[in-house]
């Protein structure tokens, strides 16, 4: 039988996780990958690693778009997602919290037309000026390149022209999970486990 993606949705499990640059994406991913067994795969960290990986021909080009809040070309992305899902799944790891991806609509498109189909999208909402307050606070110790103020205020420009298009466009086809996050840590992960109970075992 001719193969048209990488996964069936029988063999993988993909939720998607967006929200603006700060909102706690991270952090929220971790704590559900922990309790519910997802595989968390941060694209943005992805980007990081290869962008560090001695010999990247892509270093330079990921560098630049992640200081200037850039979307990395979806080609780029993907293949990297694309590896570390099979990867995965090479360990018997089927469940995937898929975080800041799909961020353009380009990428959305592709990825499930090769690699998978989503479940559903988690969307995480939050006031810019929370989120800046949050990244301002992990600037002091993250490192991150883009956890300087032009380049937070480059991300927050890039989510609502570029990536809120996919929110938009998910919530047209009913896929769209809302979280406040204003409120703790902890408060956050009580709603988004309510809100999703039903499809934590998948
Ligand atoms: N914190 C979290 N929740 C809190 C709460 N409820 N109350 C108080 N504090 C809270 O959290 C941020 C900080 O806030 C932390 O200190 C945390 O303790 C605290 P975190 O969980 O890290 O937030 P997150 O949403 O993950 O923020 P992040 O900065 O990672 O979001 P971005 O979407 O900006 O970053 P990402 O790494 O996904 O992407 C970076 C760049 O990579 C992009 O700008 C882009 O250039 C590039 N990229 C692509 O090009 N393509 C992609 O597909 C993906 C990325
Ligand atoms: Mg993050």
């Amino acid at each position: 039988m001719q193969r048209y993606r990488t996964f069936t949705r029988d063999e993988v499990k993909v939720i998607f996780v967006l929200g603006g640059p700060g909102v706690g994406k991270g952090t929220q991913c971790t704590h559900l990958a922990q309790d519910y067994g997802f595989s968390h795969l941060c694209a943005g960290d992805l980007l990081r690693e290869e962008q560090a990986r001695p010999g990247s021909e892509f270093g330079e080009l990921i560098s630049t778009c992640i200081r200037e809040g850039k979307i990395v070309p979806q080609e780029i992305t993907i293949a990297l997602l694309k590896n570390a899902m099979k990867d995965e799944v090479a360990k018997g790891r089927t469940k995937f919290l898929i975080d800041g991806f799909p961020r353009k609509m380009d990428q959305a498109i592709k990825f499930e037309e090769e690699i998978a189909v989503s479940e559903f999208t988690l969307y995480f909402e939050c006031s810019e000026e929370v989120m800046l307050q949050r990244l301002m606070k992990r600037s002091e110790t993250s490192g991150r390149a883009d956890d300087n103020i032009e380049s937070i205020r480059k991300r927050f420009k890039t989510f609502i022209d570029t990536s809120m298009p996919v929110i938009d466009y998910y919530r047209g086809m009913n896929k769209i999970v809302t979280i406040p996050c204003e409120k703790t840590k902890e408060e956050v992960y009580d709603l988004l486990v309510v809100k999703i109970k039903d499809r934590l075992t998948l």
